[in-house]
Parts: C-alpha cells; sequence; structure tokens
C-alpha cells in the first residue's frame, strides 16, 4: 500500500488529505462526493483545475460474479489445514441461508477486520480450474480516473489470475495486469516489471503474488501507473491519461493455486480448492477533466437505475466535462492542467474569432465553406472556429 500511496500523492489526482483508510476514501453511501465551496476558481474569481475527491469508487458497487457457491443449494467447502486450525475444517455455503451465503455484495461492502465477509466460488469438486474461468465484474456508473486496484484475498492467492477494464459500456475489455506463477504458459507474455517509453499501455505479467502462500489474507494491488515512465509527466501522456481512465474494471480468475495432491481426485482434497475475495477497492478519482470538482448522481428517467456525471464548471459539459457548452466554442475544448484551466470561452472573446467572422470565412460543421457574403451567426451551435 506504501508504493500506491506515493504513486497516488505523485500522480496530481490527490491533493486532498492523506488517504490512510477505507473511511476516507469512501465519499457518501451512494459514492458521490460531498464537499463544500468551489474548487475550480481560485480566490480572485480565476478558474483554476479542480478534481473530485479521492474515493474507493469500489464502494458498495454491484459486483457481477460469473460463479458463487451455493446458489443450487448446500455445499460443503474446506479450508486448507493451518488456515482456521485443524478442528474446524470443513463448512457449508447456501446462498438461502444468510449466515452461510458468500454473495458478491462481500467484495465491496465495509471492510471490517473484525467481521471479515468474503465472496466465495464452488470449489474444484464442481470443475472451477483452469480453463474454466471465474469473471468478477465491477461497473463504476462513469469513467474514473484509477490510481489503483486492490484486491484481498481469504483463500490462497491464484496461481493465474488478471485484471481488464474498459472505457465504455460496449467498449473492448482491455488488459490491465496480469499475475501468474507461469506467465509464458498461461497468458504468453514474459515475467516482467518493465515498460518501454514508446509502449507505455502494455498491460504486464508478474509472478510476484502467485505463491500459495499466504493460505488467507494475501494482498494483491495494483497501481495503474507504477513503473510507467510518463507518470512523471502525466499532465502532458494522452497515453497514460487514457490508460487510467476506466468505465467498468473485471477480475479474471484463471488458476487455483494448488499443492499437487489434486490429482488423487479426494472429494475432500477438491473441496478445500475454490477462490475467497474478502475486498475488492478502486482507488481514483471521478474522471471530470479538471472541469469539476465533484460528481453526482443521474437516474433514469423511470428510476430504474442511476449513474453518475459530473457537474462541470469553466463553461464545459458531458458526464465527463469533456466538451464545451453550445456558444463556448472560442477555442478547441481541452483538459484543465496545473498551469491553466482551459476553460471554455464564449464566443468573440478571443481576436482570432472576430477575424474569422469579419472576413466571413466561417466553417460549417460539414466542412463546406460558405464565402462571402453569406451570413451565418458567429454564435450557433453549427458555427465551428
Ligand atoms: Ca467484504
Amino acid at each position: 500500500m506504501c508504493v500506491v500511496l506515493l504513486l497516488a500523492s505523485l500522480l496530481l489526482l490527490v491533493t486532498s488529505p492523506a488517504v490512510t483508510g477505507q473511511a476516507q476514501l469512501i465519499g457518501s453511501d451512494d459514492g458521490t462526493n460531498q464537499q463544500s465551496g468551489n474548487r475550480c476558481i481560485d480566490e480572485e474569481q480565476n478558474p483554476q483545475r479542480c478534481i473530485p475527491d479521492f474515493v474507493n469508487a469500489a464502494f458498495n458497487g454491484r459486483v457481477e460474479a460469473t460463479n458463487t457457491c451455493g446458489l443450487y443449494g448446500p455445499s460443503e467447502f474446506c479450508t486448507q489445514t493451518g488456515a482456521k486450525g485443524p478442528e474446524k475444517s470443513c463448512d457449508i455455503c447456501d446462498a438461502r441461508v444468510s449466515h452461510l451465503a458468500h454473495p458478491a455484495d462481500y467484495l465491496t461492502d465495509f471492510n471490517n477486520n473484525d467481521n471479515i465477509t468474503w465472496w466465495q466460488s464452488d470449489t474444484m469438486l464442481e470443475g472451477i480450474q483452469y480453463p474454466t474461468q471465474v469473471n468478477l465484474t465491477l461497473n463504476l456508473r462513469k469513467a474514473f480516473d484509477i490510481t489503483y486496484i486492490r484486491v484481498k484475498f481469504q483463500s490462497p492467492r491464484p496461481e493465474s489470475f488478471a485484471l481488464y477494464k474498459r472505457t465504455s459500456e460496449d467498449g473492448p475489455w482491455l488488459p490491465y495486469q496480469f499475475y501468474s506463477a507461469t506467465c509464458r504458459d498461461t497468458y504468453g507474455l514474459p515475467d516482467s516489471n518493465f515498460v518501454r517509453r514508446d509502449d507505455e499501455k502494455r498491460a504486464l505479467c508478474t509472478s510476484e503474488f502467485s505463491d500459495i502462500s499466504p493460505l488467507t489474507g494475501g494482498n494483491v494491488a495494483f497501481s495503474t501507473l507504477e513503473g510507467r515512465p510518463s507518470a512523471y509527466n502525466f499532465d502532458e501522456s494522452k497515453e497514460l491519461q487514457d490508460f487510467v481512465t476506466a468505465t467498468d474494471i473485471r477480475i479474471t480468475l484463471d488458476r487455483l493455486n494448488t499443492f499437487g495432491d489434486e490429482v488423487f481426485g479426494d472429494p475432500k482434497v477438491l473441496k478445500s480448492y475454490f477462490y475467497a475475495i474478502s475486498d475488492f477497492a478502486v482507488g481514483g478519482r471521478c474522471k471530470c477533466n479538471g472541469h469539476a470538482s465533484e460528481c453526482v448522481s443521474s437516474s433514469s428517467e423511470d428510476g430504474s437505475y442511476s449513474n453518475l456525471v459530473c457537474r462541470c464548471e469553466h463553461n464545459t459539459a458531458g458526464r465527463d466535462c469533456q466538451e464545451c457548452l453550445p456558444f463556448y466554442n472560442d477555442r478547441p475544448w481541452a483538459r484543465a492542467t496545473a498551469d491553466d484551466a482551459n476553460e471554455c470561452l464564449r464566443f468573440g472573446t478571443t481576436s482570432a474569432s472576430f477575424r474569422n467572422y469579419t472576413w466571413g470565412i466561417v466553417f460549417k460543421s460539414d466542412d463546406v465553406i460558405r464565402p462571402n457574403p453569406v451570413f451565418i451567426s458567429p454564435c450557433s451551435a453549427d458555427f465551428v472556429v
């Protein structure tokens, strides 16, 4: 976590008070950020870059699991010797009995170390093992700038698993990181912790977190910018700005770690191999391109679902403040930086727009040049500077 938090502060994504625990990571229960004041303008009322608070974007989020134990009735599982002590090695998972259930909701609930709750898969006896995958998919309800993803295992960490993201609802799943004791065999990748400057969006594979030990409580933390050279020049790196952006995160559990004793087919042994995760955290900020300091819930018309949207400032609009308001296209839209808020300007603010208007050289959105003296209102929505 130290490395993660160090990077988080380096990232400029962090200007709020230091993050020391989950309570400070999270916003309100619905995932929105609560704050007062407007950080998008400075004391002299000039626009400045502003960013939403750093949150655990996964907290209380809905995770879809392709497999969960006990969905079709009680099923027995056994914990590895040494994890709980020899006197209680087997237990029951039953989704219909609350104190025996291990649903996906337990991945993102409040993480209380005195009362650990966890999601759990079926066991190897029910066929969970490579090449059968188990996917856990978290929808963030809008784009976030991701600083880290942390997974805390209740079972031993897998022999092979991967983190993926996507950046739009129907977009492709893009790999973030592979974890495997057999990188080459399972994922066709070298075991590596290094990316080149000209290949910064490449996902790496590491064997560092794939030991069967510890039998419970093992953490895996992925920091999106760790080891990526342009992290120190994030404002200028479109590649890394895209890399940290995600609307959904997926954990793909590919291969269980074992002691090799499953080969004899003993049911009690097979029941002792399964995936279990007690906490899935995603540290990051609601993505608003430097033009908003908070995100708010937005419900569909029929109220059946709600998403998040940026509360845009600097004359910007869109869910991520990714465009200028109508009539504020005096210069192209741009992300805010530390030096320049790049606020959208109303038409006529710069001399260039007046010059174009005076000479009647007006470009319509269909790229047809309309010669003088055709009049098109320079402040109409279809006027493009
Ligand atoms: Ca939990």
